[in-house]
């Protein structure tokens, strides 16, 4: 038996699907995790088969699987914070909601649901069925919810444009129970892309630049993955969306081409490899 210098870092999990092509989902994820300092546990919850130019399968984990996975590491290893990714039908929702419960998540350990229904390319992440079960069980127990807008105009019918309309939007969805809605603004044609945090009583815009640039596959897991990190560290809500904005800025700036299709940000560029400028 050897003595390490080892201290346990900040324990978040990822309830997420995998991508073949290393950009999205759990890969982004567990790099994101990895380089702000957290250790990354995962509940894989469906692979999918994908490269750069899109996604042609899917193929489900059983959701007991899915629920034993997040029980098994939260009552050994322990957790500081969760979030959710591509939950691909309503049976793992179900599931998901369910294992939160025995383990507190979205109680004592703060939980970012980030609601995927579609890849980049449009291809379907979600079953059609399922949105019911991300507004009646997944969203009551959100410490914060992270939609862009599409995921926005799915969940809640409101079709967003601009500031007013984000607003609006925000609003809608904090009706659902989660303790604070981001509204991503990438998606947006104003200038800059600006995401709005409102939590019941406050908005709160968050300015960034827009890049112009095609490379921003798992740009939304890795963001929800670092406000995980933020909150697993101890950050309150604003603290750690602030972090997380930055810190996409930040991967989308160093995002890089694969593929014939689209690239993925690059939630490494923190760790500076010689590739990025290090
Ligand atoms: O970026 C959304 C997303 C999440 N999870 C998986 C994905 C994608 C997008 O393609 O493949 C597994």
């Amino acid at each position: 038996m050897h003595d390490t210098i080892g201290v346990t870092p900040p324990r978040v999990l990822t309830i997420a699907g995998t991508d073949s092509g290393g950009g999205a989902g759990v890969a982004a994820d567990l790099r994101t995790m990895a380089a702000c300092g957290a250790h990354g546990c995962v509940a894989v919850t469906a692979v999918t088969v994908q490269n750069s130019v899109g996604v042609t399968g899917v193929h489900t984990v059983p959701p007991e699987t899915v629920a034993a996975q997040i029980v098994s590491v939260a009552t050994d290893i322990g957790l500081d914070a969760a979030k959710t990714g591509m939950l691909a039908g309503r049976e793992i929702i179900e599931a998901v909601a369910e294992a939160c419960d025995r383990v507190g998540i979205g109680e004592r350990i703060p939980l970012v649901v980030d609601p995927v229904a579609a890849s980049m390319h449009g291809d379907p992440l979600l079953a059609g069925d399922a949105l019911d079960a991300y507004r009646n069980l997944l969203f009551p127990r959100a410490t914060l919810v992270t939609p862009n807008l599409d995921e926005v105009r799915l969940l809640v019918g409101v079709d967003v444009h601009d500031r007013a309309g984000q607003r609006d939007a925000a609003t809608v969805l904090h009706a659902l129970g989660p303790r604070h809605v981001l509204v991503k603004g990438g998606h947006m044609s104003e200038d800059g892309c600006v995401d709005l945090l409102y939590d019941g009583h406050t908005f709160t815009e968050l300015p960034g630049p827009r890049f112009d640039t095609i490379h921003t596959h798992g740009g939304g897991d890795s963001m929800a993955s670092a406000i995980a990190c933020g909150l697993a560290r101890g950050l309150p809500v604003p603290g750690a969306v602030a972090f997380g904005k930055r810190y996409i800025t930040e991967a989308v700036r160093h995002s890089y081409p694969l593929g014939a299709g689209h690239g993925p940000v690059s939630p490494l560029w923190a760790v500076r490899p010689w590739w990025a400028g290090g």
